[in-house]
């Protein structure tokens, strides 16, 4: 892959662009960086002269092109390395116009500045050492946030998270590769520099924290993406009439007719700050329809991928074929909540007959039982005990990392117990440093960080 190209690791050029959305606002902010963003700024803004005014200060004055008034505008000053990217930086504050803003850009690259690629004022922070690479991929995370539990485990990894650990971790194991190296050159003498004892200590104290952190992505990875939540049934027991009961608007069409969903249908509610991802299905049952049976197969790949299956029923169905399902679920190993809907046509004889199986009632068409049916939801994916101020894993770039860093201390375990030469514990101590070093960003590659940073937006 040579996209590399567009990966601007050269610093040398000061950059420009929209910080802010495009389209028209009340306020537009155009953010400048690099050696030259103050001159730059300089030439076109009357006022004071900029370059004579100290950090973290804000200026008044006109935007002119030639004499023609741009804007008036306010002009913040951050001068290195007291900045985001931990260059001067001059962020111009102008009133949000389309018009206004293409001109100023135009007027400043004309000036020197160039524009700015997506995320490259973040890659410029993490090149010049203002953040580590989970750092800066948090940045990506928080402003993508949309619930409590998103926003908080990004802001947690922006503000260090679990960096420092894994740093402090990877600087020990560094002193042991070193003595190990050492072994290597004296490997007539058959000395041994480094204290197997002690390096298997270390080995078990890192792979308990990357197991710790392995373990948490499962949980950390659903509060960043919202957790699936699958509605299934048979036809006709009021899945949609379910889903637009709990989204609380006609998402998905309603109708007596069995068959009427043929495809899946989604949307997010947030339940006390954790994103829920809904999906209706497609009916499961035998059909000759080509479209609906597509959509049957859909209904149950979207199960797999679920993390929570509502098994929603109707009184039609017997309280033996509900037992069926039920089992049938168990046995997949399915994390399930059962619901009787309809709840308005249930006789008192069918409630007798149902009363010993786990279901929720409930009426989807007049909206009862949905609070309690959603209590039962947050209840049964278990996340609303998490504290997220503990530690938390995301991203699934940083759990490959730890996985594999743990396989390769795994082997050096192995390597310690039925003893192999130095030359291959050094080789699987220097595997593990690296995928420890792949997470903070010690050790890039170009594609690596060209796959971050293109995801950015532009003026990031
Ligand atoms: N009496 C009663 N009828 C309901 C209730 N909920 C849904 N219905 C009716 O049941 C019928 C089917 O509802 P849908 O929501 O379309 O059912 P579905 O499970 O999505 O059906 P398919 O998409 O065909 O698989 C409609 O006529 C709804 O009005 C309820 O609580 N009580
Ligand atoms: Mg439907």
């Amino acid at each position: 892959m040579t996209n590399s190209q567009h990966l601007a690791k050269d610093t040398a050029d000061t950059i420009v662009a929209l910080a802010t959305p495009s389209g028209s606002g009340a306020i537009a902010v155009i953010r400048l960086s690099g050696p030259q963003a103050i001159a730059i700024t300089d030439k076109v803004f009357r006022g004071k002269d900029l370059a004579k005014q100290s950090s973290h200060t804000v200026h008044f004055g006109t935007i002119r092109d030639g004499e023609t008034i741009i804007d008036e505008v306010l002009v913040s000053l951050f001068v290195a390395p007291h900045s985001y990217t931990k260059e001067n930086v001059v962020e111009i504050s102008t009133h949000g116009s389309k018009y206004i803003i293409e001109n100023l850009i135009r007027l400043l690259i004309r000036g020197g500045a160039r524009a700015a690629k997506p995320g490259e004022f973040t890659l410029r922070a993490f090149m010049n050492g203002g953040m580590d690479l989970s750092q800066a991929e948090a940045v990506a995370d928080l402003i993508a946030s949309n619930s409590q539990a998103s926003h908080q485990v990004a802001m947690q990894q922006m503000r260090g998270g679990f960096s420092s650990e894994l740093r402090q971790l990877r600087e020990q194991l560094i002193h042991f590769a070193s003595l190990i190296e050492l072994e290597l050159d004296f490997s007539e003498e058959d000395v041994e520099f480094a204290n197997r004892e002690q390096l298997r200590a270390l080995v078990y104290k890192i792979n308990s924290v990357l197991s710790r952190l392995i373990k948490s992505f499962e949980q950390g990875n659903v509060l960043k993406n919202g957790v699936p939540v699958v509605i299934a049934g048979k036809p006709n027991v009021g899945k949609s009439t379910l889903l637009n009961a709990l989204l609380n608007e006609e998402r998905a069409i309603v109708s007596d007719i069995a068959g009427t969903t043929r495809d899946t249908i989604e949307d997010e509610i947030t339940i006390h700050g954790i994103v829920f991802r809904f999906i209706d299905t497609a009916g499961i049952r035998h059909t000759e329809d080509i479209i609906e049976a597509k959509g049957v197969e859909r209904t149950r790949e979207k199960m797999k991928q679920a993390k929570l299956v509502i098994y929603l029923f109707d009184p039609s169905q017997s309280a033996g074929e509900i037992q069926h399902q039920l089992d049938e679920a168990a046995s997949l190993g399915m994390r399930a909540v059962a619901v009787m809907n309809k709840t308005d046509l249930v006789s008192d004889e069918q409630k007798q007959e149902l009363s010993s199986l786990p279901l929720n009632y409930i009426s989807a068409r007049d909206k009862q039982g949905i609070e309690e049916l959603k209590d039962e939801i947050l209840e049964k994916v278990n996340l609303h005990h998490i504290n997220t101020d503990d530690v938390m894993v995301t991203n699934i770039r940083h759990v490959e990392a730890l996985r594999h860093t743990e396989e390769a201390l795994n082997r050096v375990l192995a390597g310690i117990e039925d003893p192999v030469t130095s030359d291959f514990l050094a080789m699987d101590i220097k595997q593990a440093l690296y995928y420890l070093g792949e997470i903070t960003g010690t050790v890039t590659t170009d594609d690596l960080l060209e796959n971050i940073f293109s995801k950015f937006c532009i003026g990031k």
